[in-house]
């Protein structure tokens, strides 16, 4: 086991911005990666700096960074059967839960007083609760207003894309450079059981008739930002008997249209939430179907597989939303920004960093010249920083990896309800995580006990704490090569 670096909590730290300054001036890395790019090798340079702190366009970057919502844009202008407008957006937030809507003057003290406590924030995203796009007004005030105030931000809107064509130009004026589009058809037949009216141009359509003018709009609008090098995620909702198996064919006609990332999520579906699918018994996909739908589109656009559908009001890391304690009414009427602790923070990372994909980069190497064609599916807990850092008992989510023949690949995670509660747990919060962990041949955390890690066991999930606080792609490549008879396996039971 290898103590970090700099550890995580100088990294998070909301209480102690001496201490983190210090770390950022410090120095005092022993590594000989220190400072080394974290750029892929077969990435752009341009792509690579667009990229390189959205932690939603960058895999790499989701460990590091953290993005926040304002919800500013409660409009919507079609009606898609998994949403109840009662609710967030669910093309980018989880469905059941309200948001506070803001103002953009309320937005831009929000988005200051969290830039001063929160020094990975890099990314506002507007994310509705209703269409970004739609509701333009308000988007556009809050994105100029921040921009003054806050100008390395970057700017990030998702929309369902049936306005978007009107405002491509506007964004582009803004450097904008990242939009999501919701893209759950590209055939209107498909796209009918989908969304019941859209509406457009003054007037409300139903059936085929809307779903034609929203598949134009939406590759319209794709097109336009692709000529001006914006670049976009395609959202596409997994529903399970309704669009499952032509999300293959969605895939193809936005890698065409030169989308950067497709990202498919699985459908939350619950009556309670009061949606059409819901009331109806329309069921979402299980995790073993989404990875495996997720694989079957590997070789066509560029998949996302991080992503946790977050609220319309989500603040911080993706692993950790800290929305609720940004509230209104917990935020000064008065905010100054200070940009010393967002900038100390990016020091340090930028050293972490090339660490950790050097790091990465012989973890790969060994897991590939292991040579022994097998895979393996590892759980691991974790909360930022690319470690093995979180307790079993803790956490919340898994991140999912893969390793086999062809390196370690972050494949997805698990959301879990929290077993430990202040020292004890509940065996049927247990038995529930154990279910999330269908299919995961071992668990990694920072620390498990004797009770769980046994139950773990029976049923057929091992479990281990003998790689805490190391990178994870240098645990799973231990594992892995311990796994198929390089090394012995250590502590795993
Ligand atoms: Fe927000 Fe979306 Fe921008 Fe990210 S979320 S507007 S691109 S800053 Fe990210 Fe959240 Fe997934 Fe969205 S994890 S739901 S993909
Ligand atoms: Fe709901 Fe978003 Fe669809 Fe509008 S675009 S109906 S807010 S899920």
């Amino acid at each position: 086991m290898s103590e970090p670096m700099i550890s995580l909590e100088s990294l998070t730290s909301t209480k102690s911005f001496d201490q983190l300054l210090a770390t950022a001036k410090s120095g005092g890395c022993a590594s000989s990666s220190c400072g080394s790019s974290a750029k892929p090798d077969d990435m752009d340079s341009a792509i690579w700096e667009k990229i390189k702190d959205h932690p939603c366009f960058s895999e790499e970057a989701h460990h590091y960074f953290a993005r926040m919502h304002v919800a500013v844009a409660p409009a919507c202008n079609i009606q898609c059967n998994y949403c109840n407008r009662k609710y967030d957006c669910a093309n980018e937030s989880r469905p059941g839960v309200v948001s506070e809507k803001l103002t953009p003057e309320q937005a831009l003290r929000k988005v200051m007083a969290v830039a001063n406590e929160v020094p990975q924030l890099s990314v506002l995203g507007i994310a509705g609760p209703g269409d970004a796009c739609y509701d333009w007004t308000k988007t556009k005030a809050t994105f100029e207003q921040v921009a003054r105030e806050i100008p390395d931000i970057k700017l990030c809107i998702s929309t369902n894309g049936l306005a978007l064509p009107d405002h491509v130009a506007e964004l582009a004026d803004m450097n904008v450079d990242h939009v999501t589009i919701t893209i759950n058809m590209v055939d209107p037949e498909v796209g009918a059981k989908i969304y019941p009216w859209i509406f457009y141009d003054h007037r409300r359509y139903t059936g085929i008739e809307a779903t034609q003018i929203l598949h134009k709009r939406q590759m319209l609008g794709l097109e336009m930002l692709t000529a001006r090098g914006i670049l976009t995620k395609i959202n596409s909702v997994m529903i399970p008997g309704i669009n499952d198996e032509h999300l293959i064919e969605v895939n193809k006609w936005v890698k065409e249209r030169g989308a950067f990332l497709h990202n498919v999520m699985p459908l939350i579906s619950d009556p309670a939430h009061g949606a059409y699918y819901g009331l109806t018994g329309q069921r979402g996909p299980n995790a073993m179907e989404l990875k495996a739908l997720q694989d079957r589109l590997e070789g066509g656009a560029k998949l996302m597989r991080h992503c946790r559908q977050c609220r319309a009001d989500a603040v911080g890391l993706l692993v950790s939303d800290r929305g609720q304690e940004f509230t209104l009414d917990q935020i000064p009427g008065e905010v100054t920004y200070d940009a010393s602790k967002r900038e100390a923070y990016r020091e340090v990372v930028a050293r972490e960093r090339g660490d950790h994909v050097a790091a990465k980069s012989a973890a790969t190497g060994m897991v590939k010249a292991a040579g022994s064609g097998k895979s393996l599916l590892v759980a691991v807990a974790t909360k930022g920083g690319g470690r093995v850092n979180e307790h079993f008992g803790h956490s919340k989510e898994f991140q999912i990896y893969e390793a086999s023949p062809t390196g370690i690949s972050f494949v997805g995670h698990r959301k879990v309800e929290q077993y430990c509660l202040g020292g004890w747990g509940e065996d049927a919060t247990l038995d529930g995580v154990i279910a999330a962990l269908e299919g995961i041949d071992i668990v990694l955390c920072a620390k498990i006990g004797d009770c769980p890690k046994d139950q773990l066991t029976g049923a057929g999930i091992r479990a281990t704490d003998a790689y805490g606080y190391d990178y994870i792609e240098t645990a799973i490549s231990a594992l892995y090569t311990a796994e198929f008879g390089v090394e012995p396996l250590a502590a795993t039971t």
